[in-house]
């Protein structure tokens, strides 16, 4: 019989004490206590359901209860929202963050490369980004390779998670958008964020209506992405107020596009900054295709954008 290291696995629940003989040669655990369960005698903790429901709902009416005034809200939970929520929330402890998503699942169109392809191409000097959070890349010269965009977006929002002044609600939707006027000439600003349950915001015209929930904050970052049933969202709803113009996103031209994104990332009203892919439907700059560096660079200038306003 081969050298067999012996693994003593203590656990520290009831169950019992085991020994484990496991092959040293390729096994990985060495040493680590691992919970090793009697499967004969396996129990889960005695609950009752209420005490389920109560540890979820009493947690995110706190939430609501806190984040109805924001600091700063971004729509948009896709590369470029939260590369500016990760930017912001670190830089400034002090600011309360609130992350509005449509979706149950964040990410956007940053869970495959394009089309159905994984891998994730982005240009250089986006690398230095994903070097912060610590993910491995194919560096390709001009451009690198992460192995698989759900590796870039779910680490960035795991570490976006992470933050204690950040709050995700996803699910959720902006159905419109709050202002307030900011002379006597009529001129406004934005000063908020209107949500709802995406499912109801779907079905308005099919359901009697379901009155929305508000947001409070100083600034809203929007990145919603490009035209689509729910994209650009808070451009198309200025545009609909005759309160900026529409230009439609431009054909793909990678090259121009992803420097124009990225130097036009501003406040394109006041209290709304716009970044990433919906930036395109209001300074018609051409679309990109399959690369995402201006979408990291883009989030991280909203941030700054975004802190120049707030401090002022
Ligand atoms: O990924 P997206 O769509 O947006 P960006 O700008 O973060 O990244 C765009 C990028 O994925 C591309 O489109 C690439 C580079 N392709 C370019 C090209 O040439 O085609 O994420 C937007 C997120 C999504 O998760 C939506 O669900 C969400 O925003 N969203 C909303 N969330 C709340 N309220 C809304 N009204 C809303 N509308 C969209």
């Amino acid at each position: 019989m081969k050298n067999l290291m012996k693994l003593q696995v203590v656990t520290e629940t009831s169950l019992s004490l085991k020994t484990f003989n496991i092959p040293n040669e390729n096994s990985k655990v060495s040493n680590a206590t691992s919970a090793v369960y009697d499967w004969d005698s396996f129990k889960f903790e005695p609950i009752r359901e209420s005490q389920v429901s109560r540890a979820m709902t009493k947690r995110y009416f706190k939430d609501l209860d806190t984040y109805a005034e924001s600091d700063i809200v971004i729509v948009g939970a896709g590369s470029s929202g939260l590369t500016a929520a990760y930017i912001l929330a670190k830089s400034r402890p002090d600011l309360k963050i609130a992350i509005i998503e449509a979706n149950v699942a964040v990410g956007g169109g940053c869970f495959l490369g394009g089309q159905l392809f994984s891998s994730m191409v982005l240009r250089k000097p986006a690398h230095k980004f994903i070097e912060e959070l610590e993910i491995d890349y194919e560096d390709e010269g001009n451009y690198i390779v992460v192995k698989h965009a759900a590796l870039f977006i779910t680490k960035l929002c795991s570490k976006v998670l992470e933050l204690p002044n950040i709050k995700l609600f996803n699910a959720t939707c902006v159905e419109d958008l709050i202002t307030r006027p900011i002379d006597n000439n009529g001129n406004l600003r934005v000063a908020g964020v209107v949500t709802n349950w995406t499912l109801v915001s779907m079905h308005h015209d099919d359901q009697s209506c379901m009155d929305p929930n508000t947001i409070n904050a100083k600034i809203i970052i929007s990145c919603t992405g490009h035209d689509g049933p729910m994209g650009a969202f808070c451009v198309k709803r200025l545009v609909s107020q005759g309160l900026i113009k529409r230009n439609q996103m431009g054909c793909l031209d990678m090259n121009k596009a992803e420097d124009s994104i990225v130097k036009n990332t501003r406040e394109v009203f006041p209290g709304l900054i716009v970044a990433g892919m919906e930036l395109s439907e209001c300074d018609s700059s051409n679309r990109m295709g399959p690369t995402f560096g201006a979408m990291v660079l883009s989030g991280v200038k909203a941030a700054e954008e975004a802190l120049n306003i707030y401090d002022v």
